[in-house]
């Protein structure tokens, strides 16, 4: 099953110079970038993307935080890429991400935890038409890819 996700680098991975790092493990792990760009979040797309967080203790300073610097935005495709990059991303709190997930290897705290992925297929949809505009999303030729789905 081919699903495509909604990657964001954080601001905390961006000004720590881990766009990279982080791109390369969703990279290396078979999947395939579909877009990709640098985004100023807004108050009001912040606010629209994390709607389900409206109301709990940590919106505002989620909401600052992510809006604080540029982050990139990319849109990955694979198979089951939802649960794939959920497993690669590790836990929200990095104090439980399994070592060798990006959360694992290099963050530390639920506030500073460097990057978003979608947690289903519905906010997948969502989110990434909240970042991306059709034309901006681009398909593969999968007979030259290295994943195949039966
Ligand atoms: P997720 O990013 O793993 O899907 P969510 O529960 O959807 O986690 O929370 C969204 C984001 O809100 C987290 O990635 C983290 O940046 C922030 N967050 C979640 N829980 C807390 C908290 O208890 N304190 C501070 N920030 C939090
Ligand atoms: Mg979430």
């Amino acid at each position: 099953m081919v699903e495509r996700t909604l990657i964001l680098v954080k601001p905390d991975a961006v000004q720590r110079g881990l766009t990279g790092e982080t791109i390369a493990r969703f990279e290396r792990r078979g999947l395939q970038i579909v877009g990709l760009k640098m985004v100023n979040v807004s108050s009001a797309l912040a606010r629209t993307h994390y709607r389900e967080h409206v109301g709990k203790p940590f919106f505002k300073s989620l909401v600052d935080y992510i809006t604080s610097v540029p982050v990139v935005a990319m849109v990955v495709e694979g198979p089951k890429a939802i649960e794939l990059c959920r497993t690669t991303i590790g836990a929200t709190d990095p104090l439980a991400a399994t070592p060798g997930s990006i959360r694992g290897d290099f963050g530390a705290t639920v506030g500073r935890n460097l990057v978003h992925g979608s947690d289903s297929a519905r906010a997948a949809k969502r989110e990434i038409k909240l970042f991306f505009r059709a034309a901006e999303l681009h398909r593969y030729n999968r007979s030259v890819t290295r994943w195949i789905v039966e």
